[in-house]
């Protein structure tokens, strides 16, 4: 990396030109050496005990324990308090054992086949496991707080996750400058040299709301440090690629020097708490075994593994070297090695008397006083979301108001405030107002907003505004949301860098730090999700079964087919209700607490709202309810401005709620028995089916319900809808193709909910490979014809099903 601060290449140069810079004690020398004989030695017991387990050991590399200490060490020094660490497979029994300090009986007990997990969902390998450990720094005396988070087998997919959640902590803390929370990223170097997200993660470090003021990144580089022969190294393009695109300067060091390692350390901790940035560390290293234990490296790098083979391991080496120049006797090295076998070994030893495997003994985020003492949620109750209209009409004055004196915004944009004013006034909102109503409301309550993506604070769609720019003062800006009460809690809207996965893993750790605030993260376009995906597959929708951890962060899709092209219109909900969890063809058990049990149980909620009102509702339920789930929700673009799509603030008070599922309620409810046909469906095609339905008028003949929360499905609403309008003919509307949207999932509820006696007839459009046509006419064709059979009354007669 280019430096071009001259104080900051200053202070590399004075580190480590300076000649006898490296000095240390015969205490700081043993510390080093009972460090190192700890990292291998606990490496040699797993061996011993598993010889045919997987366990990714660190020989090669034993020094990054004592590396990793003395970036903790140093921190602590310098006032952290809190660490929070992401790392990926090599290594990280070792990290949880050692620098963690996670009692070895509980490692041990992930080596045994035989425990039952306790806790529900499906649990993870122990090389993924998270951790969470309060303890007192032996060095400073300090008290210090330890996480490493859980993450997926993904390399490098936890980085983001792990700043965000570094985030959070710092942001509620008021630790503005990292001064007291920090973290620390190690990498594997064929994965920090090849994964994107790694390049994702440190752009956010120079963004104002996404910074983490520094993060120390230690790579375990086992390719490049060895070799016989140059044309059998794997070398990575690292370091030199990644050098140019990390922007944080890269300390390379032998590995099998160990206080050259601890020195660069403590520098690079230093760096970090000097100047606030990012700083990497290469651990220039050799790997002794394969990939796993059950691996051969002969196979495919003979002469390399013959030279490793004949290395003699770091201890030795530095033991050796202490021995020779008198600091340590072999007497007390084979005692300090003697005294951490019997600590593994008795450890072992209760680890044999377990019956019962906690995950939960492994959460790296505890959320204290949110769920009772066993851990479960303190309520089974879904609560009420209206507010009085008092709060929604004093949201809605401040949401249509320049809270700043001389603050001159846009004409264009006064005239977008003059129309929230008219809305309040008339007791009506929009989309945009709604939002603001929810957010406004839940800051009111002390829940802390944050809003984040490409292009949130104005909206993609030029909706929102939530940011106003002094049209005559260069980046003076305004943000009413925080403008509405004193002792509310704080808004975040931030435009994040053009990046999915980086920004939503960041998303996802700050959620995860704590269950009183909502956490929205807005694609700019529903498609872009895809980018994003690992953190939706590895993280979102699985992170509860694998890591028993709760996460409420909200994806906000816009989705809808406008004739816009294949991209830009489906945020592809076909694919999050192929991963939701509920069975579609369980006939469930109506109790009385149904909606919320079933919330409980699913591992994610999938929305589509047809109204401002329910949008409002399902943001603040959100928050109200006892757990935390993921909430997907699809959001709309045209229907922003679409005059039929506004509520009152009747559907807003206090009494009201959410609405998974809104009946018809015009003349075909009035009289059930005229109806022919009952369609169903979600989202914006309501709009289209009202109007189509008023063309011809077909009020009477056909009612149209609209399904909210499609996931977890709500068969007791539906069920009562089918029976309202007994032996009506049944369809599903959809404006996807037929092969995505919602079809798939819906067909197998409604026939359980049926018996299987009725069918429930698809109207849209026809299967497809792209997501929507490029061609304005052809998306009006198929619209129209689609919604031709919606209302031919004749079109399923004599079909079979
Ligand atoms: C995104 C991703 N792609 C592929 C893999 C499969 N994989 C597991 S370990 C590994 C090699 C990692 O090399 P490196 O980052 O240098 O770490 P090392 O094992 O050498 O410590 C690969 C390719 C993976 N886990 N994640
Ligand atoms: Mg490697």
């Amino acid at each position: 990396m280019f430096i071009n601060d001259v104080e900051q290449c200053q202070w590399i140069r004075q580190k480590f030109e300076t000649p006898g810079v490296m000095q240390f004690s015969s205490e700081e020398k043993r510390t080093l050496l009972a460090r190192l004989v700890r990292s291998m030695r606990f490496e040699d017991f797993l061996a011993r005990k598993w010889s045919s387990e997987k366990r990714f050991g660190l020989e090669g590399c034993e020094v990054m324990i004592p590396a990793l200490k003395t970036i903790i060490d140093k921190s602590s020094e310098m006032g952290i308090e809190n660490v929070i660490l992401g790392m990926p497979h090599r290594g990280r029994l070792n990290v949880l054992a050692n620098v963690i300090r996670k009692d070895l009986e509980q490692i041990f007990c992930q080596f045994d086949p035989k425990l039952e997990a306790a806790d529900e969902g499906s649990g993870d390998v122990k090389y993924h496991l998270g951790m969470y450990h309060e303890r007192i720094n032996r060095v400073t005396n300090r008290n210090i707080t330890l996480s490493l988070v859980a993450n997926p087998s993904h390399l490098e997919a936890v980085d983001p996750v792990v700043q965000g959640k570094t985030k959070a902590e710092q942001f509620y803390r008021g630790d503005a400058q990292g001064k007291k929370v920090m973290s620390i990223l190690v990498h594997g170097d064929a994965a920090f040299a090849g994964q994107g997200v790694v390049y994702e993660t440190f752009h956010l470090s120079d963004l104002p709301s996404y910074t983490t003021n520094g993060t120390v990144h230690v790579v375990v580089n086992n390719q490049i440090g060895f070799t016989t022969d140059p044309r059998m190294a794997r070398s990575s393009p690292y370091p030199t690629d990644v050098a140019r695109v990390v922007n944080a300067p890269i300390f390379h060091v032998n590995a099998d020097d160990p206080e050259a390692v601890i020195y660069v350390c403590s520098v690079a901790a230093e760096w970090r708490n000097t100047f606030n940035k990012d700083v990497v560390v290469d651990l220039v290293c050799y790997r002794r075994r394969g990939h796993n234990e059950m691996d051969e490296p002969m196979f495919t790098q003979p002469l390399m593994y013959k030279q490793i083979h004949r290395q003699v391991p770091v201890l030795k080496k530095y033991a050796d070297k202490l021995i020779a120049e008198g600091t340590v006797t072999l007497q007390e090295f084979e005692e300090e090695i003697a005294k951490y076998d019997r600590i593994c070994e008795e450890a072992y030893g209760r680890s044999k008397d377990k019956k019962i495997l906690h995950i939960k003994h492994w959460l790296d985020s505890p959320w204290p006083g949110f769920f009772n003492v066993d851990g479960e949620p303190k309520s089974m109750t879904c609560p009420a979301t209206g507010i009085s209209e008092d709060v929604l009409t004093h949201i809605g004055s401040v949401a249509s108001s320049v809270p700043l004196e001389d603050f001159k915004i846009h004409t264009g944009l006064s005239r977008i405030l003059r129309g929230r004013a008219d809305m309040t006034k008339n007791q009506m909102v929009d989309w945009a107002l709604a939002e603001y109503m929810a957010f406004g409301s839940l800051l009111k309550e002390g829940i802390h907003v944050r809003l984040s993506g490409q292009d949130v604070e104005r909206g993609t769609f030029s909706h929102r505004h939530h940011v106003l720019h002094d049209q005559e003062v260069d980046r003076r800006t305004c943000v009413p949301m925080n403008h509405l009460w004193p002792d509310q809690a704080p808004y975040t809207v931030c435009n994040s860098s053009l990046s999915e996965y980086g920004v939503l893993g960041f998303e996802l750790g700050y959620a995860m730090a704590s269950p009183n605030a909502l956490v929205l993260w807005e694609a700019q376009f529903g498609d872009f999700h895809n980018t994003a995906q690992c953190i939706i597959d590895q993280f979102i929708s699985t992170g509860q079964a694998k890591w028993v951890r709760h996460n409420g962060i909200v994806l906000l899709l816009p989705h809808g087919m406008e004739g816009m092209g294949p991209e830009h219109s489906s945020a592809r909900p076909e694919r999050f209700l192929q991963m939701s969890n509920d069975d579609s063809d369980a006939y469930p058990v109506f109790t009385a607490d149904f909606e919320v049990s079933q919330l409980y149980d699913c591992n994610w909620i999938v929305v589509n709202c047809s109204t401002p009102a329910n949008y409002f509702h399902v943001l603040r339920r959100q928050i109200l309810l006892p757990f935390r789930k993921p909430l997907i929700i699809f959001t709309p673009k045209s229907l922003l401005r679409h005059p039929e799509a506004k509520s009152n603030f009747d559907q807003m008070v206090s009494g009201t709620s959410f609405q998974r599922v809104i009946p018809e309620d015009g003349a075909a409810a009035r009289a059930p028995e005229q109806v022919r046909r009952l369609i169903f469906c979600t989202g914006k095609v309501y709009y289209d089916l009202v109007k189509e339905r008023n063309s011809q008028g077909l009020e009477q003949q056909v009612a149209i319900t609209r399904l909210e929360q499609i996931s977890p499905f709500p068969f007791d609403l539906i069920k009562q809808e089918a029976e309202k309008y007994p032996g009506v003919e049944l369809a599903w509307c959809q404006e996807e193709h037929k092969n995505m949207g919602y079809y798939d999932y819906i067909s197998p509820r409604f026939m359980t909910i049926l018996g299987r006696a009725r069918p429930i007839w698809y109207v849209g459009r026809d299967p497809a490979a792209a997501p929507a046509t490029g061609n304005r006419n052809t998306h009006l064709v198929s619209l129209k014809k689609f919604l031709d059979t919606a209302f031919n009354l004749q079109a399923f007669e004599g079909k079979t099903f």
